[in-house]
Parts: C-alpha cells; structure tokens; sequence
C-alpha cells in the first residue's frame, strides 16, 4: 500500500490548524500510519530540504522549519502522494485553490502550512528520514467492529 510523508509546519501549529488538516486526511480515507510532534534540529531539516540547497530561500527555509513544533505524519492509501499534494494545493497559497489547505488557509508561499511528498522516490525518503521503522503502525480500518 502507498504511502506518503506529511508535515504540519510550525505555522500551521502555530495557527490551531493541527486537528482541521488531520481531519481532512481522515475523511478523505486515507490512514494515519505514523504520527510524532517534535521541534526538528536543523541536521533532519537540512536533509529533508537537501535538493533546496542552491535555492536562495534554503537558509530561511531551514530557519523556519526549525522554529517550532512541526507534525510529522505518515499516510497511507492508494493513490495517497498525488491526492495529498491536491488536497494540500499549490506551493504558493495565492494560487492554491479554495478547498485546498493552503487555499484556504495560506496566504505566504514561505509560510504554507504544510508540506507532502511529491513522488514515490522522495515518499520513501522522507519517511524513513523522519521515522524509524518500528514508529510505523500497520493496521486496517475497521468501522464495523464499533458498531455492532
Ligand atoms: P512544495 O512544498 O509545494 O512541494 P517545493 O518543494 O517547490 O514546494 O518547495 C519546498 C518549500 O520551499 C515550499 N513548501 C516552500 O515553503 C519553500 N519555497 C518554495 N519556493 C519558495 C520561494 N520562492 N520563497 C520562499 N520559500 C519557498
């Protein structure tokens, strides 16, 4: 089953927008695999945002995920990469679509709430980045078995 890494950036912390974005996911349905809330040391985000490296926004970049607690998430479903990206919306929240997370609640591209894996190579690296194998739950949603 696929799955995808998800990050609740410190402004989006920051914001209350914890449980509204984690609801978002849920009803979609898609399952919450992997969950940590932690401040990230500037060691793990550098790694995370390595491919940025040469980009003149890198070191605010770095700045800002290492500025507070972030949520780090990991997803899984079918399709789950692509539909998360689309239920996030575009980099730039002025551009991103209403109904997508950062279309409705961004309006900074360097502050935009949070971020997803873009394709299943870096899906993979992201997640073991942010987690050990043994933080992955494997489990299957069983809504019948609390309603009967
Ligand atoms: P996305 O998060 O939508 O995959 P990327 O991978 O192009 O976007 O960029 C990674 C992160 O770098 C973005 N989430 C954003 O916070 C930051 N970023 C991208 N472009 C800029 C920019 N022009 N100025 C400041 N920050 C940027």
């Amino acid at each position: 089953m696929e799955r995808t890494f998800l990050a609740i950036k410190p402004d989006g912390v920051q914001r209350g927008l914890v449980g509204e974005i984690i609801r978002r996911f849920e009803t979609k349905g898609f399952t919450l695999v992997g969950l940590k809330f932690l401040k990230p040391s500037r060691e793990l985000a550098e790694a995370h945002y390595d491919v940025h490296r040469e980009r003149p926004f890198f070191a605010g970049l770095v700045e800002f995920i290492t500025s507070g607690p972030v949520v780090a998430m990991v997803w899984e479903g079918d399709g789950v990469i692509a539909s998360a990206r689309k239920i996030i919306g575009a980099t730039n929240p002025l551009n991103a679509e209403p109904g997508t997370i950062r279309g409705d609640f961004g309006v900074n591209i360097g502050r935009n709430i949070i971020h997803g894996s873009d394709a299943p190579e870096t899906a993979q690296k992201e997640v073991s980045l942010w987690f050990k194998e043994d933080e992955l739950v494997d489990w299957q949603p069983d809504i019948m078995r609390w309603l009967h």
